[in-house]
């Protein structure tokens, strides 16, 4: 990745372009630094380049970072993703800014966001959109864009224009060495920043194989830094089939390629966390659960299951105690991963749920530094898209959640994953089925097939609701298979046997 920041003080043009350079997927060594905390450091992290610059930069006014963290290629054109932070740090608001950078001849936009973009010539112009011409006092705003050029682009000079005063950009004084020294590796192997995926495993736990997960760029990475997807099963609700939570369930579910589980515990509903069922005795359940997926090295999602409490914030305060608890629990656990909104509804707004989320992470993050958390979205965890232009900043290893129910949700939804995954945003499948939105109604295979060939193409991380006998179409086994545990390839239903041909792959 190469990151490069721009300072402006006033009516001084400076220029600092510096490079950073921590792998993105170029050699695998490393990809193995490409940890948690890395990812947290690229805006952060940021030495200035020289004395002079230094000095400079403690008296900025505003500072611009512009990322380049994801290229590839396509039909020979090399494609990259830059994610730009505009931070005001004056004591008063920034209007009316504009950048404009000189980009290669014939270079196209695929795809932005929080911006008005417009290449004309070798001129990418961006403008503000309605919601952030202003960049508030001590604020910041983000944008980003995914650029097809013939040659591989480095953004080296341009201008910024804050509050109707032009500031020039300078180009590339600031470059270290290191950065100089990619560009080189770059030119030799231009493929070299293609991901790599882990290998299907044929010994050892999912756990042992792959370690501690973490999010890079737009993917779920294992401790190597490749690529990985969580092939998962939810229960149903714990609070109304707590006897499925047991090892001997899981470990027949690994048999047939299932490497993670979801346990999901209603908050609202009958016998919900907070609506009057047994906090002591569903969280003695969870621990059975993640301690099953412990010693079978499963990866295992603690989930808050929120429903009919349409909003997070209904139960805030049992979220936050809750989510302590539990995040101080498995802290040392390197296969817990948290879910702390399963589906917002009834017209709770993204602004809403991120704010939730913005008080529930640092809760988890006190304790649990590094573990995956999954944050719902508005609408059934459907609007990933509206997600991907207002995402959770600051923070690592966040990844948002999309839900599908193949005969009910089709070509709207998958667009929705592409649209976000284009903009940037880790997406993971935390929960969903091939039958109606209801969780029963027909099966729907043709709009099922669409919906893997995604999860697929993208290698997202995905979940079959759900493992019960209950007379519904999602349900796992048939209604009539009474056992618990040890399960047989004839136990499974029809929704069942569908998903044990797609672990299976
Ligand atoms: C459904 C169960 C059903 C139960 C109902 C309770 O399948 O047996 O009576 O919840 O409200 C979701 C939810 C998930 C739903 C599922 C099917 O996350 O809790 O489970 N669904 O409706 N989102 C979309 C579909």
């Amino acid at each position: 990745m190469k990151i490069h920041k721009f300072s402006i003080k006033n009516t001084i043009l400076l220029l600092c372009l510096i490079g950073l350079l921590t792998g993105c997927g170029k050699q695998e060594e490393q990809q193995e630094k490409q940890t948690a905390a890395d990812t947290q450091a690229e805006t952060t992290a940021v030495e200035p380049a020289s004395e002079e610059t230094q000095e400079q930069a403690s008296s900025e006014e505003f500072v611009f970072t512009l990322t380049s963290n994801n290229s590839w290629e396509n039909n020979g054109m090399k494609c990259a993703q830059f994610d730009g932070i505009i931070k005001n740090q004056t004591e008063s608001a920034g209007s009316d800014w504009k950048i404009t950078l000189p980009v290669p001849e014939g270079a196209k936009l695929e795809s932005s966001w929080n911006g008005t973009y417009a290449i004309e010539g070798t001129t990418l112009t961006i403008t503000p959109v309605d919601y952030n011409k202003e960049i508030p006092a001590g604020g910041e705003i983000t944008l980003g864009f995914i650029m097809d050029t013939s040659e591989a682009f480095t953004p080296e000079s341009g201008t910024l224009t804050i509050g109707g005063k032009d500031y020039a950009l300078g180009g590339g004084a600031g470059n270290s060495t290191e950065e100089k020294q990619e560009e080189t590796e770059e030119e030799i192997n231009p493929d070299a920043e293609q991901k790599e995926v882990a290998a299907k495993d044929t010994s050892g736990t999912p756990v042992a194989n792959h370690g501690a997960l973490s999010v890079k760029g737009t993917d779920i990475v294992d401790k190597d830094g490749k690529v990985f997807q969580l092939k998962g099963v939810s229960t149903h609700g714990i609070n109304w089939f707590p006897d499925y939570v047991n090892e001997e369930a899981f470990s027949s579910l690994a048999g047939f390629g299932v490497n993670a589980i979801r346990l999901a515990m209603y908050t609202a509903d009958n016998s919900g966390y907070c609506s009057g069922g047994n906090p002591e005795q569903l969280e003695a359940l969870l621990d059975t659960g993640v301690n099953a997926c412990t010693n079978l090295g499963l990866y295992a999602i603690v989930d808050w299951h929120i429903l009919s409490d349409n909003d997070p914030t209904q139960y805030q305060e049992q979220a936050k105690t809750f989510f302590e608890k539990v995040s101080k629990k498995y802290a040392d656990n390197d296969n817990v991963i948290y879910e702390i909104c399963n589906e917002p509804n009834g017209g709770t707004t993204w602004e809403t749920v991120k704010a939730y989320a913005e008080k529930i992470i640092p809760i988890i993050r006190k304790n649990d530094k590094d573990a995956l958390i999954i944050v719902g979205t508005p609408n059934w965890s459907q609007d990933v898209d509206i997600a991907a232009d207002n995402q959770i900043t600051g923070q690592s290893n966040i990844i948002y959640a999309a839900h599908f129910y193949a005969s009910t949700h089709k070509d709207d939804i998958r667009n929705k994953v592409k649209t976000a995954r284009d903009k940037g945003l880790p997406v993971i499948i935390s929960e969903c089925s091939i039958c109606e939105a209801s969780g029963n109604g027909s099966i729907n295979y043709d709009e099922a097939d669409k919906w893997m060939d995604l999860i697929n193409e993208y290698h997202l991380s995905y979940f079959a609701w759900n493992l019960s006998n209950k007379d519904e179409q999602s349900s796992l086994l048939k209604p009539s298979v009474t056992k618990t545990g040890g399960f047989s390839k004839e136990d499974f239903s029809e929704t069942g046997t569908w998903f044990l041909t797609q672990f299976s792959q």
